[in-house]
């Protein structure tokens, strides 16, 4: 620390610390137009001046460190002159015409004119002369010049925060100036649309349309977690009366400040769409059509159903589906309703389809299946080398993939294992594009070398784990020669990756769902988990295996117990202790045997043990593989009842669908994939009878005999508390007070748990899975010769129910695609834009061909979310034996000109 003085007052300020900080921490304001913490400090606008006795010039506070016993001066007279006439420099190339500028009253060049003084110009700016164009294209984002300072926020930004690089600076003349990415072929650069530069830039000059449409006086702003991925970033929803008209990003620990274009731009305008379901829908079994009912009538139909199927056909014919989306506090009580009433453990929730191989197989090799480490710790500049698997973050963890770009950038090694090109592959320095399917394979090899060239964390693998003997044994057969050939990469690539890994310090392993979705995804999962514990990376900062969850709240969704063989906290259905706890706890006999995985029920309805299903908030219709087999399903049940925003593929297969609400029209908690507890706030009221998912789920409990107080969202997590060890300590008092709470959290007075497994693992010892590589289920062949691949794009999100009614997002991308190798394009005779016919052995589609080398020869990629050409008529519905997952990732197809 170094003591200073600054307008009379002593102030302590760190070491190392500019004037500006320690200004700040000391409660002293200073005007500046160009200075971002952390990201800009270029001094450039030059407001931030101040006078320090001993030196001649004034000096930029922005960029000048502290030094023992400064003496400074911020609002002398020289200092204040300074401003005024720095005011007048900007204002000279600035336009004034702030009536229509859609940052009039929000705009820091007005706020700091006002308070200087400065009306209008002295000067006549020479900028002002050159040719403007204002670039308007883009679905979200403008620019225009005349309102530009080039204080340069916006380019440090996009460079630093974002990683991205999509504005720079060009030149005009003798001018330089902003290239902003927003003109005409703005759909041809490398802008991800989040907008970051536009809340950065301090006037009118970059910003979002929208901002036309909202005085500043005029709205308030709920502090809330994004609604999409996992990552969880947290945001404010700006309110004017009762709808949402902007979203602005807001200081979180996953995001840092930082939106993607989904969060920012698609996570308003579903709410107050004109779809909406507004009050419960029956079925008019002669008709077929739905009729508008009360809530009286639909409730009690949705109870005695139930209540009938189970007495006639027992209470393993009922299975529910909890929604990822949806807060801890409506799933907890979802699954409470089917274990109390229902009386069964057929409950689960997405994970099922989706990273339920890590919650299996890091259960079993670590005896927790949660990502290890948080996204700042693995991301952070002093990460040594990301070990980034089956994971395509810039896409669908665009907030996390910005942190991965950042961190490459400031000198960390990164190492992509994707069968595809992704955007980061690029900044890679070592991509093993390897054959899809073939991770285990891999994640021998990379042990294999590890082991034969002694770069093992012999001590570790020693003190803290078990079963190393016996994989030691199976990956000997793994060479870098014989795994190159079964993944088709380079052996001196892989020796090259192992030794990268091994070597470095801090090296994390992030992985997604090219690891899980496979019918082998367990054993992928606990192959990886093997490779982190060979080199001792666990339970240390900055290391970690380190799965990104999907949805927003699939990680709560399973720590709520949505799981047919888990209770809240992932106490165990087959552990009768637990069973009689639970029993005491809700004061009702619990069903003793394990539930029905949710990717089991469709082959069950099928066959007629299962009757009655409850989906709340999920599609399967369009979401799950194999759609016809989903519909067959669907079809076979006595009832079904779909608890939804909208009329979805899947709730027109319902006998009765119930409408909740969104999460800006409730209270609740998310919990993002660092196992972060984060709170969820009512923004609004939609005009309606939809009422709140837990509200439901509780009344329907009373209809079936199960007497369930109404508990507030507060309540529901007390009582969440109460059961659930890992929750013990998180209560609303403490989120509310702006506690950061990762579970598990075992106490009032516990902080959370930020790194798992430090010292010890949850399971005791780490078990080394012996793995062995096996094909995936289907293979190509002459019929259908070409692997697919399917996943997401940034601009949607799955089944598009909610990004698919932001415009802007449609226009970004709004139509099914296929992409393929070029060689196997030309023998096919189809060029890129191509309309094409594409088969597997459960259906046809059609598409268009986006032919590259993006994927290799003999392979095929398609995203899931677009309804004109959905990959799910075509995927294949083979189960992983573990965690029964399916194998999205790989099917066999053939591709035609239409
Ligand atoms: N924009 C957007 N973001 C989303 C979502 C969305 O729909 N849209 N959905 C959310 C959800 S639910 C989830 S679970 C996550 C998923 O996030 P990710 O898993 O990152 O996304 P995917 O595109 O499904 O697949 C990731 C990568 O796996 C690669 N891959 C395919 N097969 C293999 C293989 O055999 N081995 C290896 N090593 N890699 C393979 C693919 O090429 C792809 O790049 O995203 C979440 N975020
Ligand atoms: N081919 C292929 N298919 C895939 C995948 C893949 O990689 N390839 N990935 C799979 C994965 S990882 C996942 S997670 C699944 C996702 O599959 P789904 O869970 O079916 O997909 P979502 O579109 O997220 O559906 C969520 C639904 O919840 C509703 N909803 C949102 N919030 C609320 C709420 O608060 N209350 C209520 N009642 N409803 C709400 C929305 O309207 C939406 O219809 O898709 C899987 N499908
Ligand atoms: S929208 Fe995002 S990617 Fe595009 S220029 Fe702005 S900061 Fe960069
Ligand atoms: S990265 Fe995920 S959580 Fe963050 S804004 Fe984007 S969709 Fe929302
Ligand atoms: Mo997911």
């Amino acid at each position: 620390m170094v003591n200073i003085i600054i307008d009379g007052k002593n102030i302590q300020a760190k070491e190392g610390s500019t004037l500006l900080e320690s200004a700040v921490s000391g409660g002293i304001k200073i005007p500046t137009l160009c200075y971002l913490k952390e990201v800009s400090t270029i001094g450039a606008c030059r407001l931030c001046v101040v006078e320090v006795e001993g030196m001649e010039q004034l000096v930029t506070s922005c960029n000048t460190p502290v030094k023992e016993g400064m003496v400074v001066r911020s609002r002398s007279e020289k200092v204040i002159k300074s401003r005024k006439m720095t005011l007048d420099l900007i204002l000279s190339n600035h336009s004034t015409n702030c009536f229509s500028c859609p940052k009039n009253g929000d705009c820091g060049l007005q706020s700091y004119c006002k308070e200087y003084g400065i009306e209008k110009s002295s000067y006549e700016g020479s900028r002002s002369k050159i040719k403007k164009e204002i670039l308007h294209s883009h679905p979200f984002l403008s620019y225009d010049p005349s309102l530009c300072i080039h204080c340069q926020r916006c380019i440090n930004t996009c460079s630093k925060t974002v990683g991205r690089k999509a504005i720079t600076s060009g030149k005009n003349g003798i001018f330089t100036v902003i290239d902003a990415p927003f003109g005409e072929d703005w759909k041809n650069t490398i802008c991800e649309s989040c907008g970051n530069c536009a809340q950065a830039c301090p006037t009118g000059a970059l910003t979002e349309g929208r901002r036309k449409k909202y005085q500043p006086w005029e709205v308030r702003k709920v502090l809330t977690t994004c609604p999409h991925c996992g990552t969880g970033c947290q945001l404010y929803l700006v309110v004017r009366g009762n709808k949402i008209v902007d979203v602005v990003s807001a200081e979180g620990p996953s995001n840092k400040g930082r939106l993607c274009v989904k969060g920012r731009s698609g996570s308003f305008d579903f709410i107050h769409s004109k779809e909406r379901l507004k009050y419960p829908l029956i079925k008019n079994k002669k008709t077929g059509e739905f009729e508008k009912a009360t809530w009286e009538e639909a409730m009690d139909l949705v109870a005695s159903k139930f209540l009938e199927l189970k007495k006639e056909y027992g209470p393993d014919s009922l299975a529910g589906f909890a929604c990822s989306r949806s807060p801890n506090e409506d799933i907890y009580m979802m699954q409470k309703m089917v274990r109390t009433c229902f009386g069964t453990n057929n409950v689960d929730n997405c994970a099922r389809v989706c990273h339920s191989a890590s919650v299996a197989g890091l259960a079993m090799t670590l005896g927790s299946g949660a990502m290890t480490n948080p996204i700042y710790d693995i991301t952070h500049h002093d990460v040594d080398c990301i070990l980034l698997i089956g994971s395509n973050p810039e896409e669908a963890h665009p907030v996390v993939g910005m942190q991965i770009r950042k961190a490459v950038g400031e000198g960390a090694r990164l190492i992509v294992v994707d069968p595809r090109d992704i955007g980061l592959s690029k900044q890679a320095d070592i991509h093993l594009k390897l054959k899809p399917g073939t991770n285990v394979a891999f994640a021998n090899g990379m042990l294999n070398v590890i082991l034969s060239e002694g770069l093992e964390d012999k001590e570790f693998i020693k003190e803290r784990t078990e079963g190393y003997e016996v994989l030691a044994e199976i990956v000997k057969d793994y060479t870098p020669e014989k795994v190159a050939e079964i993944c088709h990469i380079h052996p001196d690539q892989l020796r090259e990756a192992a030794r990268m890994y091994a070597a470095a310090k801090k090296a994390p392993i992030i992985y997604c769902l090219g690891v899980t979705e496979h019918s082998t995804g367990t054993e992928g999962v606990m192959s990886i988990s093997n490779l982190a514990m060979a080199v001792g990376k666990l339970g240390k900062p900055g290391c970690g295996v380190n799965p990104l969850r999907g949805q927003n709240n699939v990680q709560g969704a399973c720590d709520m117990g949505a799981m047919p063989g888990d209770f809240p906290g992932y106490q165990k259905v087959r552990n009768p202790e637990v069973i009689e706890k639970f029993e005491k706890a809700w004061g009702v006999p619990l069903n003793h045997k394990q539930g029905t995985h949710a990717t089991d029920v469709f082959p069950a309805a099928t066959e007629g043990r299962i009757k009655g299903l409850y989906i709340f908030g999920e599609d399967p219709v369009v979401s799950d593989p194999d759609t016809h087999h989903v519909i067959k399903a669907l079809e076979s049940l006595d009832f079904l009842v779909v608890q939804e925003l909208f009329m979805t593929e899947t709730a027109r297969y319902a006998d009765v669908v119930l409408p909740g609400v969104s999460y800006a029209e409730k209270e609740g908690t998310f919990t993002n994939t660092e196992r972060r507890v984060q709170r969820v706030r009512k923004a609004v009221t939609i005009e309606g009878e939809m009422r709140s998912d837990a509200d439901i789920f509780m009344d329907l409990m009373n209809r079936m005999g199960y007497s369930q107080p109404y508990l507030t969202a507060s309540e529901i997590m007390e009582e969440i508390a109460s059961v659930t060890p890992s929750f013990a300590g998180i209560s609303y008092e403490r989120l509310d007070a702006g506690e950061s709470l990762q579970w598990p959290c075992t106490g009032k007075s516990h902080n959370g748990t930020p790194i798992m497994h430090v010292g010890k693992f949850t399971r005791g010892l780490g078990w080394f899975f012996p793995a062995e590589y096996r094909p995936s289920a289907e293979l190509p062949d002459e019929e259908y010769p070409i692997i697919m691949m399917t996943g997401r794009i940034l601009a949607h999100y799955n089944a598009r129910a909610m990004t698919g009614r932001t415009p802007g997002l449609n226009e970004i991308e709004g139509r099914s695609f296929i992409e393929m190798n070029e060689k196997d394009a030309l023998k096919l005779g189809i060029v890129n834009g191509d309309r094409v016919k594409v088969s597997s052995r459960r259906g046809v589609i059609e598409s268009t061909a986006r032919v590259g080398v993006k994927v290799s020869q003999g392979e095929s990629w398609m995203p899931f979310h677009f309804q004109d050409g959905n990959a799910n008529w075509l995927t294949n519905a083979a189960l992983d034996e573990y965690a029964r997952i399916p194998e999205y990732k790989v099917c066999a197809i053939k591709i035609e000109k239409a």
